[in-house]
């Protein structure tokens, strides 16, 4: 059995499938690691859907701010970002089946095995894999829940300030959204700034989540998306960042999770 973990996908249906053509992906073996943004500005998102719902026992997502989009306007009824291209996805008859495919998927994982943790933006330097667990876990059980609909409701903007447990339950939720799906640079006291895209030195008053000396120091291995800017680079061996901007005209890239090796394709 062999372990992959690829890049946000974004609806790039054509490179997905080359890509698991080139390591001769076998979904009765295999499994398959996608950190997010399977959906949202490339041609076929609905083609990935397809796939991913025909093959879930070989696949597990840790959900992007995309994927989290869609069911938030599943949920409220509301059109999603002009620029994203789901109106076929939206006019489907499969429509429930993807939003129940993609609200069974977790923030984040962790695989002992490879001593591997996986989710779309990365981890908060201040926590612990077992403490990123357990709060990806709470904020699952929200947007799992028959109140899901008020949490899609309150899940944008800034994170409070604060300790976790002192906060409302929807902004907890909001919180640990935000760091799995949404974040990218920290200030000197760790707290996410959600302004910056561009790359990993743009900016003199902040740093990347991973420039955290902890992970320097680390022997765990952090996988994540959502940050083409960086294109693939984060100058850290256990740091891999597989979102190489396949939607904006770069590659699209896949790792074999046991060998280290990386594959790409336009
Ligand atoms: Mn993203």
């Amino acid at each position: 059995m062999a372990q992959y973990a690829i890049g946000d996908l974004q609806g790039c249906y054509k490179p997905f499938m080359q890509l698991l053509d080139i390591v001769d992906f076998n979904p009765s073996q295999d499994h398959l690691y996608l950190v997010g943004d399977i959906v949202a500005r490339g041609p076929d998102s609905q083609a990935c859907l397809d796939f991913l719902c025909v093959n879930q026992n070989a696949i597990t997502i840790t959900l992007g701010n995309h994927d989290l989009h869609f069911l938030a306007c599943a949920y409220l009824s509301k059109a999603p970002n002009a620029k994203d291209r789901l109106e076929g996805v939206f006019a489907s008859k499969k429509l429930p089946q993807y939003i129940s495919m993609l609200q069974s998927q977790p923030l984040a994982i962790f695989l002992p095995k490879l001593d591997t943790f996986i989710s779309h933006a990365g981890i908060h330097p201040n926590w612990s894999i077992q403490q990123a667990l357990q709060l990806a876990d709470f904020a699952k059980q929200c947007y799992q829940s028959k109140n899901s609909m008020n949490f899609f409701a309150n899940m944008y903007g800034q994170c409070p300030n604060g300790e976790l447990n002192e906060l409302s339950q929807f902004d907890k939720f909001k919180t640990i959204v935000n760091v799995f799906t949404r974040m990218r640079f920290v200030d000197k006291d760790n707290q996410l700034d959600l302004r910056h895209k561009g790359p990993a030195e743009s900016s003199d008053s902040l740093k990347p989540w991973f420039a955290d000396k902890r992970f320097a120091q680390d022997t765990t291995r952090y996988v994540f998306g959502h940050w083409a800017a960086l294109e693939g680079k984060t100058n850290l061996k256990n740091v891999i960042a597989l979102d190489t901007g396949c939607v904006w005209g770069g590659p699209m890239t896949l790792m074999d999770l046991t060998s280290g090796e990386h594959f790409s394709c336009k």
